[in-house]
């Protein structure tokens, strides 16, 4: 009996074409994840999810195909990075998926999806030296039409349905995975004041800040800049959620001041667009100045006193917004008429002095 057209291995350069592709999909979905905190892009997530599980069909065909080559080769450096190139994909793809069904790992400050974040990363930068070598255009006659369009359907068709299944057996096991949120984080001491994980990604770790020494300025594009002591913020409240990237959450009511009360009280210039929240470290990010005017700098979390770890005097409460926009040990809040693009990399070298 002739197989049918979505069971024949497909055409090299139109796998290889779509291995490409489907590397390009998950790494911007990925990255895109990563600063994606509202449920309106739960999207992302969830195609990233499913992109990693048809990408991982096409790796299996892939392999079957150049199986023979690599064990008949001599050794070379261009079958030992495709190798290196096939070991760490697979590796992303199973951290991936292990997160998925809940599981953990201590890297020290990291855990497993900065693992898989890492290893997303390195395929990327071996895919850009295996194209160096293997890079070919594909031709018209490489589209066989129907059979590839068949082929392709049924690989997406199995990825959803794997997906599918993943979220039954996740809750049917009742595993850790079961219970993340549309961006993957799972619950960590929600409403329990300050017993939350103190996470300060790369290197920032600054000693306790005096707050008798201490005072949160608002300047920049504004007509009167201010200075307020510990003691002059509070009165306001916000409930949210702080999601970190690494994977955990955690929802509270935050009290202190609402950066809308300090913005008009020192009046933005008619052309002011960003608000900067810049820590005593260095480190720091900006929102959109409207945007800005419901987030909140918070001196309390759940009615308890932030601990130091956490950001006292004074953290940044970012409503909709991944954890590491959400900064800690705020000293001054800029206004803007454009936005800080030096924030990008401040937070990766504020604590490396
Ligand atoms: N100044 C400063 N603020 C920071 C960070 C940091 O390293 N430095 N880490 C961010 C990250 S990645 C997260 S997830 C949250 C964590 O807040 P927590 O330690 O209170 O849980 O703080 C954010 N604010
Ligand atoms: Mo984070």
């Amino acid at each position: 009996m002739a197989r049918p057209a979505w069971l024949t291995a497909p055409n090299p350069r139109v796998l290889d074409w779509s291995l490409l592709l489907g590397v390009g999909f998950v790494l911007a979905t990925g990255i895109v994840s990563l600063f994606s905190g509202r449920p309106s892009r739960a999207w992302v997530f969830l195609t990233h999810g499913l992109g990693g599980l048809v990408l991982a069909g096409l790796v299996g065909l892939k392999l079957r195909r150049v199986r023979h080559r690599v064990a008949g080769a001599r050794q070379s450096a261009v079958i030992a990075l495709s190798v290196l190139l096939a070991v760490v994909t697979l590796a992303a793809l199973t951290s991936g998926v292990a997160w998925v069904f809940g599981a953990s790992l201590d890297l020290g400050p990291w855990g497993l999806l900065n693992l898989h974040i890492g290893l997303g990363l390195v395929v990327a930068a071996l895919l850009v030296v295996h194209l160096r070598s293997r890079f070919r255009l594909p031709s018209r006659s490489d589209f066989e039409g129907r059979r590839t369009a068949l082929r392709y359907t049924a690989l997406v068709v199995a990825g959803a349905a794997t997906y599918r299944a993943q979220t039954a057996v996740n809750s049917a096991l009742e595993t850790a995975g079961s219970e993340r949120r549309f961006t993957g984080s799972r619950e960590e001491g929600s409403d329990d004041g300050n017993g939350f994980p103190v996470t300060s990604w790369v290197a920032d770790d600054p000693g306790p800040v005096d707050r008798t020494e201490w005072s949160l300025s608002v300047d920049g594009a504004v007509a009167d800049p201010l200075e307020f002591d510990y003691e002059e913020l509070g009165g306001d409240e916000r409930r949210a959620v702080l999601d970190c990237t690494s994977g955990w959450y955690s929802e509270h009511d935050w009290q202190g001041v609402s950066v809308a009360s300090l913005l008009d009280a020192a009046n933005p210039d008619a052309e002011a667009r960003w608000v900067s929240f810049r820590s005593v470290t260095g480190y720091r990010w900006s929102l959109p100045i409207e945007e800005a005017r419901d987030a909140l700098l918070a001196t309390h979390v759940d009615g308890d006193r932030l601990t130091h770890g956490h950001g006292f005097p004074v953290r940044l409460v970012a409503p909709g917004r991944r954890g590491f926009q959400w900064v800690k040990w705020v000293e001054e809040v800029r206004i803007k008429r454009r936005r800080d693009h030096s924030e990008r990399v401040a937070i990766f070298v504020s604590g490396v002095r």
